[in-house]
């Protein structure tokens, strides 16, 4: 049988959980929920990271000892994971013993391997991060680049792990594995960083205590990356366990892009060490801000959370709107508002109304009796187009959950419930019930709809899991399994009655909108700056805030020529056009502010300036992967263009 191992990352008990730790799981939990729809061996890990030298001070400023305050807020994850749904199979916590024994194993194991020695560390020490910097790598007031805090020099005895031997054999693997790392771009990213070189690292410590001892010299304790990375394995009950047998080649982390370089570099170092197998996919996923901010625990405008946007929307709404929202990979930002307008559009109006619907003509026409089909009629008109429309939405999510892409899994099925609500104005069962020679074909459409509302239910699952439940037991299936549906209008059982309930998901009137607000928005930051708008996140960030730039600054900008190899306009957008540019090999999709100047037909072949690395962006739901150069101010005026064509994908300096 297939199996499916996930993991989120470890979650430091430094803090509760926000919506940034809400969003991993989430996601990890649609994944694991689809695998096991699929009847795939499922193994879905969480857990917590407790170990280290931040946990230690954050304890002792509470009064407590560090595993008094693990105790404490190992409580708050769980019980956020319970309200969100998560259905993980396993939650590890690095002080189990369990967990302690796995990583003395491996430390022996890397050290049997010759890779570990004593010597003695002179660096800059993040303790937010539990990590080193070089001075370079620091901003301004040596403060780390993701929590803005202080780094203090650190000087100890320390062992080292050779993870330069390593080097040329990570770059090997990730040459003929590119599938390992994902997305594409932050592969790149790793390639660069190994490519740099690797130092050996410092898996030591001795000026703190809270942590796994060294086996052997016990004034040490364990790097608390290397403590906690090993979580993957010790929680499978370590190599040699069956547990570890069926699911670690089929290993999935899933983690945030701010702890890549420790789960695409330090992690497969130390399994290489090991001699054990590199896990199937590291997913880098993006960045949640908060109405344009950066969640952080100072500004608790940002400090969104999960458990009570779930208790007051319902864990499905704020589920969906996550996944929906933001293709894994890419960044995005979180406004209430807009997790309401999903909620109202795409799950009120579209599945809530499908549904709503079903049951009412059932009800009204065939006494909330599941009625036959006559499969002859299958093949006619509209039939025919929702059948189809079910088979494709069916594969395509089949294919995007497969692909890790739960965000295009979701676009696929709501493309199907669109379809299936078009269907019931199509087919007009009103008319049909006028006649009653019409009764079979009156049946069948009853049938259709009901089927469709089932199709939904279980393919939407992964995601909206409490629901599904619900609507299932809303058509009398409440016994069903949650499954993967196969064969379409033969999954329902003639003659069960229907159950019809409370609407699903209550629509949100600007009332309660309102009152949902002031409930949410802590009254300190009512006044906020409204979320960064699509448009303004595709813009460049101002190099520099006024005057002149360094050469350094303007290099950072990756410029090349591309060539427009297809143009189109965006729905319900009257400036924007998609286009697909060639850069030379690689193919680049752009989201680009010049359709009132600009026909799509006259683009096609067009060369023109690119800049390739600007952060990536969805603009009404479409990833915009650039910008591409041209003049004007508000208004475009003209593209940008060479006097002369060049291959595409040269640089412009
Ligand atoms: O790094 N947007 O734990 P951590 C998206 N213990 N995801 C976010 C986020 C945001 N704004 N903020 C947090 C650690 N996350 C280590 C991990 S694993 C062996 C050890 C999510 O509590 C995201 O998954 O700082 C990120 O990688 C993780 O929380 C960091 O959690």
């Amino acid at each position: 049988m297939r199996a499916f191992y996930i993991t989120t990352p470890i979650y430091y008990v430094n803090d509760v959980p926000h919506l940034g730790h809400a969003y991993t799981t989430v996601a990890a939990d649609a994944l694991a929920r689809y695998h096991r729809a699929r009847g795939h061996a499922t193994w879905f890990l969480t857990g917590t990271d407790e170990h280290g030298q931040n946990i230690e001070d954050v304890a002792r400023a509470r009064g407590k000892t560090p595993k008094q305050h693990a105790d404490e807020v190992v409580v708050r994850f769980m019980d956020t994971w319970k309200r969100l749904d998560v259905s993980n199979d396993d939650f590890i916590r690095t002080t189990d013993e369990r967990h302690i024994k796995v990583v003395h194993e491996t430390w022996k194991r890397m050290e049997a391997a010759g890779d570990i020695y004593l010597g003695s560390y002179e660096g800059l020490y993040c303790k937010r991060c539990e990590a080193f910097y070089t001075e370079g790598q620091l901003e301004e007031g040596r403060r780390c680049p993701v929590h803005q805090a202080e780094a203090t020099v650190v000087k100890e005895p320390s062992y080292f792990f050779r993870m330069s031997k390593y080097q040329d054999r990570l770059l090997e693997y990730y040459e003929k594995n590119p599938q390992v790392v994902l997305p594409e771009m932050r592969r790149n990213e790793i390639v660069s960083f190994i490519r740099s070189g690797l130092r050996d690292l410092s898996i030591s410590r001795t000026s703190f205590k809270w942590g796994i001892p060294v086996p052997g010299d016990e004034k040490h304790v364990i790097y608390v990356w290397v403590d906690a990375l090993t979580n993957y394995i010790s929680a499978l009950g370590g190599e040699g366990s069956e547990k570890y047998k069926t699911f670690w080649p089929s290993a999935v982390h899933l983690i945030g892009k701010d702890i890549l370089r420790f789960h695409a570099v330090y992690w497969p170092a130390m399994l290489m060490s090991c001699g054990l197998p590199l896990p199937k996919h590291v997913l880098a996923h993006g960045w949640w801000t908060v109405r344009g901010q950066k969640i952080s625990k100072s500004l608790p405008a940002t400090r969104v959370d999960p458990n009570r946007l779930a208790e007051d929307i319902g864990p499905d709404s704020l589920r969906y709107f996550l996944l929906r929202e933001v293709p894994l990979g890419l960044d995005g930002d979180f406004s209430y508002e807009a997790l309401i307008g999903r909620h109202n559009s795409d799950l009120a109006n579209d599945l809530g109304n499908l549904l709503h619907r079903t049951l009412a003509m059932t009800e009204k026409y065939v006494g909330g009796v599941v009625p036959r089909v006559t499969p002859a009629l299958d093949e006619t008109e509209p039939h025919k187009t929702i059948a189809g429309l079910a088979i494709r939405a069916r594969d395509e999510a089949e294919r995007h959950f497969e692909a890790l892409a739960p965000s295009r899994a979701l676009e696929a099925i709501w493309e199907f419930i669109r379809g299936a609500n078009r269907y019931v104005d199509a087919a007009a069962p009103w008319t049909l019930a006028k006649d009653p020679a019409r009764r079979s074909e009156l049946d069948h459409v009853v049938h259709t709809f009901l089927e469709a509302g089932l199709w939904a239910a279980w393919l939407a699952a992964p995601v909206i899991p409490r629901k599904a439940r619900e609507i299932l037991g809303q058509l009398g299936l409440a016994d069903a399994p949650i499954r993967w549906p196969t064969a379409w209008n033969q999954e329902l059982s003639p003659g069960s009655r229907i159950q019809r309930g409370a609407p699903l998901f209550p629509r949100i009137d600007e009332a309660k909108q309102a009152e949902l607000l002031s409930r949410w928005i802590p009254p300190e930051a009512q006044a906020a700056p409204p979320s960064v708008g699509a448009a303004a996140l595709s813009q460049p960030e101002s190099v520099a805030g006024s005057g002149t730039i360094t050469y350094e600054e303007f290099a950072r900008l990756d410029l090349r020529t591309a060539v427009v190899k297809h143009a189109e306009h965006i729905p319900k957008a009257d400036k924007l056009l998609k286009l697909q540019l060639d850069m030379g090999g690689e193919t680049r999709q752009v989201v680009a502010g010049i359709a009132e100047a600009y026909k799509p037909e006259d683009l096609l072949g067009r060369q023109v300036i690119f800049l390739a690395n600007l952060k990536p962006a969805v603009i009404r739901g479409i990833e915009s992967q650039g910008m591409i150069l041209a003049a004007g101010d508000k208004q475009v005026l003209a593209l940008s263009a060479l006097d002369r064509d060049v291959p595409a994908g040269t640089k412009v300096r």
